[in-house]
């Protein structure tokens, strides 16, 4: 029987990790690329779109692939807690890799709104959960603080390991497209993610020659800092997974833009919105608000004239299911109310 051990055991190799990591695993990964035909004739046809589909990993997240190796290197060196700040993602990630490392974790989510899937995820995995009066931002300095001062491991996106892990899903892509994709599009919020794929896509183009994408980054337009210049006090947006004001990789985030050519960009509420809605309802792929920022920002772009998508391969990875924020979806849902007869249900769907 061939078997998938996750990612360390798939890519491992190819990992900048310490040799005491022990690894633990929720065979994370592996994710598919769905391609997304209906969506590319909605914005004018001519090109190739496929979603990576990350919202399938074991958590719902993209996150699991930082946190396997995180994790792992964290066990292999004794730790006995971990700790993150979080808009929710990390925080449940952190939560079930700690869980089955038989660790302590503890995560610091922001007042105001973490998505009831995330929140839920973290308390069932066993987390102790601390609400802070600030933003995440402001519970992202604390944990640094706290890990420089107690032997607690922190696992955000800053820990190297994150980075390492969050590699492979570049990997994933050249793996199965062939070459690299001539663009690829993300969310942008604390800015590890795309500072792992710009490493990822480079280790793989130097060892493989595989190719280097293009990279577009979007951010929401209330919670911009990489495109405005500057840090945001209070950021704000319906995509609460990237409602971040000072990102930890800000540096790192706009060096891949501008070394692949690509560039980041800011998209609306709304347009997030109407672009989670349309791959669901075009697509049958329901993605967390902030996953669709990626999408968002492509068609945004096609629409502006500030983009050639004629004839391009294009990546959007869609970092978190939809599942996570059911109540985005839900609180303005006024379900037709019938009395239990047939006359009724014909009255209503058949006029
Ligand atoms: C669905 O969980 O920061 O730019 O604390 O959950 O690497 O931060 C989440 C981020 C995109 C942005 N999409 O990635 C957290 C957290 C989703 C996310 C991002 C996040 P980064």
């Amino acid at each position: 029987m061939k078997t998938y051990n996750g990612l360390l055991s798939r890519y491992g190799r190819l990992l900048d990790l310490p040799k005491h990591t022990r690894p633990v695993t929720l065979l994370e990964g592996d994710t598919p690329l769905i391609p997304v035909p209906g969506l590319v004739r909605l914005m004018g046809g001519g090109f190739d779109l496929y979603v990576k589909y990350e919202g399938l990993n074991p958590t719902g997240s993209f996150k699991d692939r930082g946190m396997t190796a995180a994790v792992s290197e964290a066990l292999g060196r004794d730790a006995k807690a971990v700790i993150c700040a979080s808009t929710g993602n990390t925080a449940a990630s952190a939560a079930a890799y700690a869980a089955r490392a038989g660790l302590r974790c503890i995560v610091l989510i922001p007042e105001g709104k973490v998505a009831a899937g995330k929140l839920a995820g973290a308390v069932a995995y066993g987390a102790e959960v601390i609400q802070i009066e600030g933003s995440f931002d402001d519970a992202l300095t604390m944990v640094v603080k706290i890990t420089n001062k107690h032997p607690i491991c922190l696992v955000n996106s800053i820990n190297p390991y994150r980075i390492e892990g969050q590699k492979t899903s570049a990997f994933e892509i050249c793996d199965t497209l062939g070459t690299a994709p001539d663009w690829l599009c993300l969310p942008v919020g604390n800015a590890g993610n795309i500072t792992a794929y710009w490493a990822g896509f480079r280790q793989y183009h130097q060892e493989q020659g595989s190719g280097l994408p293009h990279i577009l980054g979007v951010q929401a337009a209330g919670s911009a800092p990489l495109v405005l210049g500057h840090p945001v006090e209070k950021p704000e947006t319906v995509a609460t997974a990237i409602r971040i004001g000072k990102p930890a990789r800000g540096e790192q985030a706009l060096a891949a833009a501008d070394e692949s050519n690509g560039r980041i960009i800011a998209v609306s509420d709304d347009d997030i919105l109407n672009m989670q809605l349309l791959l669901s309802q075009v697509e049958g792929i329901w993605v967390e608000p902030a996953s669709a920022a990626g999408l968002a920002g492509l068609q945004h772009e096609i629409a502006a004239g500030n983009f050639e998508a004629h004839g391009q391969r294009i990546v959007a990875i869609c970092t978190g299911h939809g599942m996570k924020d059911p109540d985005i979806i839900t609180r303005n849902l006024k379900p037709t109310v019938l009395p239990p007869t047939l006359e009724a249900l014909e009255a209503t769907i058949l006029e």
